[in-house]
């Protein structure tokens, strides 16, 4: 990790922080000469004693570093994880973590098991949610790697069927995840931090009109999906839709609610499957902020990566994956797995069982390079950990104002 990404973050924060206090000096010289907080109080963190992490995959940080636990996939590298740091927060023996983020959680899952064991009072809570509930997944499997391969076009199906959600159900179902929330953070300082989604794919060209992920051979010719610039935007549209509704849904919800908007810094990076000129695959292109099936980050271990490892736990991203291979596996067994034409996989082959947690578990077939596909890699845990940390100091700015403004109040009544 790169100490000068930090440091210039905290660079962008004092200009933040500089800007807004001048606009309230102009407003008030006399009352905030002597009140205004120094850019050093902002940047103390010592304050934020009770931190709490729940959503889905995206928060539990699915793939990123080292994994954490084994029913969640929660990875060292995560946002959350990354905030309770001391290269975040920084450290402090007396902040408690409560981090429940869980792959393939919705957002009614989050409420009924996350929200519910969260502790009261809480400082700071984020969360990453909505994803599944509108079914990303199902995108994902039947518009691009096709696990499961129907003999039909299924794609078209399951993008109308996600945009009726985020229509109709999505919106409800967020507001309904804030209200649960707000309760949990204290009445003072408490601010619930709500990360987005990122659009997933450049669309500068035609480069990849001509690319399938599909990863069966020879599967169904006729339901093959490709990666087309019009699908492209399709699905980025969705993503925008979603992270639109979680825009609306923290308006909604008032003062103690931020959404964290990092998409169009992933854009800018060109950090997305598919960016101008790139030949997919391309699962190390320096800068891609996605897992592809075959990518490596610093610290992995390839060999572990390249076999399949644990099974999976049962309602978790990695296990759809897992029920949609093994179905098409028993509709087709002559059907081969493998999107590259020079590496077939055989399915299966190298597995562990961990005896302990059978009943919990779908069986994994591939390698443990595919549980992580579509996921965020630490550059962008990195990156949405920056852009929190951020957030948090322009919320203490605007915290410390109102506290000012009161005693003005104060002042004048008495
Ligand atoms: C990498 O993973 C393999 C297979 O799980 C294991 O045998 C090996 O010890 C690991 N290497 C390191 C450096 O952890
Ligand atoms: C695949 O699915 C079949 C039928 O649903 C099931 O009997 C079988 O155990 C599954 N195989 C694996 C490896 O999970
Ligand atoms: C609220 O936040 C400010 C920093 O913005 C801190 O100085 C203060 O101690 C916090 N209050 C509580 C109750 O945590
Ligand atoms: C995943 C989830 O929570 N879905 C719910 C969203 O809200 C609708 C009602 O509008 C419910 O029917 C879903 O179960």
């Amino acid at each position: 990790m790169a100490p000068s990404l930090r440091i210039c973050t905290l660079l962008l924060a004092f200009t933040t922080i500089f800007a807004s206090s001048a606009l309230v000096l102009a407003w008030d010289q006399a009352v905030l000469s002597s009140e205004t907080p120094s850019e050093q109080a902002l940047l103390d963190y010592s304050w934020i004693q009770k931190l709490g992490a729940v959503g889905d995959s995206y928060a539990a940080g699915l793939g990123a570093g080292k994994r954490l636990d084994w029913s969640c996939s929660r990875y060292d590298h995560s946002y959350p994880a990354l905030l309770h740091s001391s290269l975040f927060l920084g450290a402090n023996p007396y902040r408690s973590f409560q981090f429940l983020a869980c792959s393939g959680a919705t957002s009614e899952e989050v409420v009924a098991k996350q929200i519910s064991a969260l502790d009261d009072d809480l400082d700071i809570v984020t969360v990453s949610a909505g994803g599944n509930d509108v079914g990303l997944s199902i995108i994902m499997n039947h518009c691009i790697y096709q696990f499961f391969m129907s003999n039909q076009d299924a794609c078209e199906n399951a993008l109308s069927e996600t945009w009726s959600k985020i229509e109709n159900e999505l919106p409800g179902n967020l507001t309904t995840l804030l209200e649960a929330l707000k309760p949990k953070v204290s009445k003072r300082n408490g601010t619930i931090y709500y990360t987005g989604y990122a659009r997933f794919f450049g669309t500068d060209d035609n480069t990849c009109d001509s690319i399938t992920w599909a990863v069966w051979s020879p599967g169904s010719e006729a339901a093959k999906q490709y990666l087309t610039l019009g699908r492209r935007k399709t699905m980025n549209a969705m993503v925008d839709a979603v992270n639109k509704r979680i825009k609306d849904a923290v308006e909604k919800a008032g003062d103690h609610v931020v959404f964290v908007d990092y998409d169009d810094y992933v854009a800018e990076n060109k950090g997305r499957y598919c960016e101008a000129g790139v030949m997919e695959p391309a699962p190390n292109r320096l800068g891609l902020y996605f897992y592809e099936w075959k990518t490596v980050d610093t610290g992995d271990n390839t060999t572990a990566l390249s076999r399949a490892g644990d099974d999976v736990p049962k309602g978790s991203f990695e296990s759809e994956i897992a029920e949609w291979t093994n179905r098409t596996h028993q509709e087709h067994p002559d059907w081969k797995f493998g999107p590259e034409d020079d590496e077939k996989i055989v399915l299966g082959a190298g597995k562990e069982r961990s005896s302990e947690i059978i009943g919990d578990t779908v069986s994994w077939l591939l390698p443990d390079f595919w549980k992580r596909v579509f996921h965020l890699r630490p550059a962008g845990h990195l990156l949405i950990a920056n852009l929190v940390l951020d957030k948090i100091t322009e919320t203490s700015a605007k915290l410390a104002e109102a506290r000012v403004l009161e005693e003005e109040v104060f002042l004048i009544d008495a």
